[in-house]
């Protein structure tokens, strides 16, 4: 196999990798330009196992996405609308609580709540949903609102983020996803989402997060305008604030779907892009724990193929996924528990499935 690195033009990484040296910017290009695809999942894959073994996690969640009206209109985004639109909703508490009751007899141990910056939703509103589905479902980890949302509800709160936080927390908030992050390159905002919160005001966000107790999830939406060096430039940007705070849990690279957006021009991503997003965000961001194939964007089948490309969770049942679907996503919108284990079992792996915070609940 040494012989066969060699040749792929990766073979001094292969040195670094296996004395667990980190990758510089310009080690990072190189993997992105690399054209031997298994020999870049080889490299990664050294990575998956040394920090995850043979395990590949999965959870039981549910998605909800409380509204859709949102007044960034990032130009990627095929699911925030004005609030005049047609297709603008918004929840009520108590249809949130519906949301959460349909299902109480699944053994679900996670919810995913996300929406858009809505333009006059009060702070309140935001207490209320959480404390809405503890009082449905007192058990169930929330993990909630995206760094951007937080910022505006922070905003909203009129207090500062830490201190919102706090409030969020008694509320019932116990973890953050990684949403909201893109691209951090001021160009690329500019360009795709320049009313959204900066990506440094992302990272703060998250830094705030860490120093609170709350672990989040990044992401990075690729597969549009961005370069090679943007895409490092924000790996980097992640593995710093890890090396500072240890916060993040999971890094999620998001495949950009572009129908029904302002960039549709933009094809959808290939299998080979994705596979390598996933493989030189394993061996960039040596200090996250865990890298997700996130089956909604890519596709079952792929997700399972990234298994041995350096992911070692696939996410979960989801549930009703909206915001991918808006932008042409032809995966399913829910997968069964037992789908997954199979999944995960055909790719060679053994099945975990985990609470929010990687504890174990059950090996397969
Ligand atoms: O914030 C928006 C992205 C994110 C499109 O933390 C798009 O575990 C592709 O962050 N094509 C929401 N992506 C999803 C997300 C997520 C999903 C699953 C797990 C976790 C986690 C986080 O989706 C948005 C935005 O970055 N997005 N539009 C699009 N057209």
């Amino acid at each position: 196999m040494e012989r066969y690195i060699e040749q792929s033009g990766l073979g001094d990484l292969l040195a670094k990798v296996q004395n667990q040296e980190r990758l510089t910017i310009a080690d990072g290009r190189k993997l992105y330009q690399c054209s031997d695809i298994l020999a870049l999942g080889y490299l990664a894959n050294l990575v998956r196992e040394r920090k995850n073994g043979n395990d590949a996690f999965f959870i039981y969640n549910q998605h909800i996405n409380y509204s859709n009206i949102c007044t960034n209109l990032c130009k990627f985004c095929a699911f925030g609308r004005k609030k005049e639109d047609d297709l603008a909703y918004e929840m009520t508490v108590a249809d949130v609580k519906e949301k959460v009751r349909e299902r109480l007899s699944e053994p679900i141990t996670e919810i995913h709540m996300v929406g858009g910056i809505h333009p006059d939703l009060p702070f309140q509103y935001y207490i209320d949903i959480l404390q809405a589905i503890k009082d449905v479902r007192p058990e169930v980890h929330i993990q909630a609102f995206t760094c951007v949302e937080i910022y505006h509800l922070a905003q909203l709160a009129g207090k500062p983020v830490g201190d919102t936080l706090e409030v969020l927390k008694d509320a019932g908030l116990g973890s953050i996803p990684g949403g909201g992050a893109e691209v951090f390159n001021p160009r690329i905002r500019e360009l795709t989402c320049p009313e959204k919160l900066s990506g440094e005001g992302w990272l703060e966000v998250a830094r705030i997060a860490h120093q609170h107790g709350l672990k989040t999830n990044a992401t990075m939406l690729y597969g549009h305008i961005e370069t090679i060096d943007e895409r490092l430039e924000h790996l980097d940007a992640l593995r710093t604030l890890q090396d500072e705070t240890n916060g993040f849990l999971a890094f999620i690279p998001l495949a950009f779907h572009p129908k029904n957006t302002a960039m549709s021009e933009h094809k959808g991503t290939t299998g080979i892009n994705d596979l390598k997003n996933i493989a030189v965000s394993r061996l960039m961001l040596d200090n996250f724990p865990h890298i997700k194939a996130y089956w909604v964007m890519i596709g079952e089948k792929l997700a399972q193929v990234a298994l041995s490309f350096g992911a070692d969770d696939m996410d979960g049942t989801v549930k009703e996924e909206v915001i991918t679907h808006m932008a042409g996503a032809e995966t399913a919108q829910a997968l069964g528990h037992k789908t997954l284990i199979r999944l995960i079992k055909e790719a060679g792996r053994t099945p975990v499935e985990r609470d929010t915070l990687y504890n174990v609940l059950e090996t397969f």
